[in-house]
């Protein structure tokens, strides 16, 4: 039986592929599973059918028979453990996969998101400069560690994992701002991991998505 993911109707970003649909999506192509894909307005994500599903009313959701899911991390993992091409076979490699995972989601991802918000929601704040460029140092300093340790090599940690499909996600919110050309062996990466054929199909399902809802 297909599983049934959970998307915006109609997702703010207008199609670029950055809620957190996109990486369940990407996961579910890499291993060559077809899925089904339920549609939600933001009202919709507040009502009881919902919140049964996911507490806080958000997308994406995952249910898989009798199984239902929320957070997309978690998502991605299962969906790896449970299926080949997103986890490696031998034990440590399996682990440092996994470590690459919680690393993206849990040591990249916050002052990316933080910038992220503060730039919609503190724009006015006395401080807002001031918190601008302290998160700017926060990214940066993460981009160089980890530009230090991909060097030149084309994914994180040997094949290509379950932990890269989550940095390249992560890393794609920084385009357009400018931060990641400073590092062109992470820009090259997140170019790799946008041009693998499974992304691209999840990237074109979300995309038209969002035309169809903005045309229709
Ligand atoms: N930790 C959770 C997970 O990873 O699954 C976070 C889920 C989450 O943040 N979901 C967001 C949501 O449902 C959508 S993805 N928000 C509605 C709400 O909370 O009421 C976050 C998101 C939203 C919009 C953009 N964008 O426009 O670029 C990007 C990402």
């Amino acid at each position: 039986m297909s599983a049934t993911i959970t998307a915006f109707e109609r997702s703010p970003d207008g199609g670029k592929g950055l809620a957190r649909d996109m990486p369940v999506r990407w996961a579910l192509e890499e291993v060559g599973q077809p899925y089904n894909v339920r549609l939600l307005s933001f009202k919709a994500l507040k009502e009881p059918a919902h919140l049964a599903l996911h507490p806080f009313g958000q997308i994406p959701t995952y249910e898989e028979g009798e199984l239902a899911m929320f957070e997309s991390g978690a998502i991605v993992f299962h969906i790896a453990e449970r299926h080949a091409g997103l986890l490696p076979d031998d034990a440590n490699a399996r682990a440092h996969a996994i470590m690459w995972m919680f690393a993206a989601l849990n040591t990249v991802e916050p002052p990316i998101f933080n910038l992220a918000l503060t730039k919609v929601l503190e724009r006015d704040e006395p401080w807002y400069e001031q918190r601008l460029r302290f998160l700017e140092n926060n990214i940066h300093n993460r981009l160089g560690a980890l530009s230090g340790r991909l060097g030149d090599a084309n994914w994180l940690d040997g094949e290509f994992s379950a932990g890269d499909l989550l940095m390249v996600t992560v890393l794609r919110r920084l385009k357009g701002s400018g931060m990641l050309d400073e590092y062109p062996n992470l820009s090259a990466y997140v170019a790799r991991g946008e041009a693998r054929p499974a992304y691209k199909r999840a990237f074109d399902a979300q995309l038209a998505v969002f035309t169809a809802t903005s045309t229709g």
